[in-house]
């Protein structure tokens, strides 16, 4: 088989690192492209280990600038693209939301032209459940891959945005894609502007932790390592044109998952601070995974075992997310908290 050229954009964020560094080391017969802008979300000195590997490669790009993307994929005729990039986080996205248009929707449309130009294998497009909207609290409702799409943020209204673009390219173009669609991942090299990594690292810094409004909203938690795993099969198995979702059934209320870490760390719970609640604030999110195990997809991480390894990871890891949050980002922090 001949070697094939896999584009990860994104790679240097959270998520798509993650999944950078598992290609790397488990297909050395892949040559891995990780594409990235660079923006505040994203670093490189995570992959100071791989940099060394001849299978990994770096491009800094927009995935908005039409005519870079364009050269690129001439130049280079990639097999597949697992498109991670993008703008995250949800609270930047009440308060800026042009640039999830111009990265989330825009970015997503300028690759899919270049993969439908340069004829991909596949092209596996990384979205989330937050497309799919909010839940109420019954535990016994969850999303599948029939739900109708009802984004509340600019954020999933931009990633449903590009959802919907990129099933109009099967239906028009033919292109062969697929849609993973992802509950809240947690792990290693997650940004500390999210809940999980803000909460530890604040903690460790005997800082209040903000929860918003009654901390009582659900997320479904999901270790990044067993979403890598997930795209993985989906890249390789996936039926054209189908949707999955990813989620391993880990609902937890946010002041649950603060008091976890809390008691891990053996510190006060005098630390937890009620803050304004988010605008738009989803009550709740849970996945139905069956289409996905039915594909050969199984979770290894509960969220016991995985928010254990995370809070390890974290204070084995000081210097990384402390070289972020002591830069001007820390003003980021200092903004966005409005106590009630
Ligand atoms: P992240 O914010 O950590 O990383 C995003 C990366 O994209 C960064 O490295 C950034 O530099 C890069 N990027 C931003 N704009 C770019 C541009 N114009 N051109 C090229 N690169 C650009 O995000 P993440 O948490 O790793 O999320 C990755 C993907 O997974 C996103 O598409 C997100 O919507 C989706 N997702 C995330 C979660 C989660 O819990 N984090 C859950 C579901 C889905
Ligand atoms: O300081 C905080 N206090 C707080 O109570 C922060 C940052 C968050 N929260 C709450 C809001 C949410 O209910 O915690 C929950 C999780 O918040 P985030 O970490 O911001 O994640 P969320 O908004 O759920 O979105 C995440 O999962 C889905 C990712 O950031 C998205 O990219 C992904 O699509």
């Amino acid at each position: 088989m001949k070697r094939q050229k896999v584009l990860v954009t994104g790679g240097a964020g959270f998520i798509g690192g993650n999944f950078v560094q598992h290609m790397v080391k488990k297909y050395p017969n892949y040559d891995v492209y990780n594409l990235d802008f660079l923006t505040y979300a994203g670093d490189l000195t995570k992959h100071s280990e791989i940099e060394k590997e001849d299978n990994y490669f770096f491009v800094k790009a927009d995935i908005a600038n039409r005519e870079e993307i364009m050269s690129l994929f001439e130049k280079e005729k990639f097999d597949y693209v697992i498109h991670f990039a993008a703008e995250s986080h949800v609270d930047r996205s009440i308060t800026e939301p042009e640039i999830f248009i111009r990265t989330n929707v825009l970015g997503t449309q300028v690759l899919l032209d270049a993969a439908k130009e340069y004829a991909v294998t596949k092209f596996v497009h990384v979205s989330t459940d937050e497309v799919y909207g909010e839940l109420d609290f019954d535990p016994n409702t969850f999303f599948t891959e029939e739900t109708p799409l009802e984004p509340n943020s600019p954020y999933s209204a931009s990633k449903a945005s590009s959802d919907l673009l990129v099933r109009a390219y099967h239906e028009t173009f033919g292109l062969p894609v697929n849609i993973t669609r992802c509950s809240n991942n947690y792990g290693p090299y997650h940004f500390p502007e999210k809940l999980i990594p803000l909460t530890i690292s604040r903690v460790l810094n005997e800082q209040t932790v903000p929860v918003y409004g009654d901390g009582k909203n659900i997320r479904d938690w999901l270790h990044v390592l067993d979403h890598c795993k997930a795209i993985d099969l989906v890249m390789h198995d996936g039926v054209n044109g189908e949707v999955y979702n990813v989620g391993g059934h880990n609902e937890r209320t946010n002041l649950e998952v603060v008091k976890t870490i809390i008691s891990t760390l053996e510190k006060s719970e005098d630390l937890i601070e009620f803050v304004t609640d988010r605008l738009g604030h989803d009550k709740r999110y849970a996945i139905d995974p069956t289409k996905l195990e039915k594909l050969g997809w199984k979770p290894e991480f509960n969220f016991e075992t995985g928010i254990a390894q995370t809070i390890q990871w974290y204070l084995d890891n000081k210097e990384w997310w402390e070289q972020i949050i002591s830069g001007e980002y820390q003003n980021y922090f200092d903004k966005q908290y409005t106590l009630k």
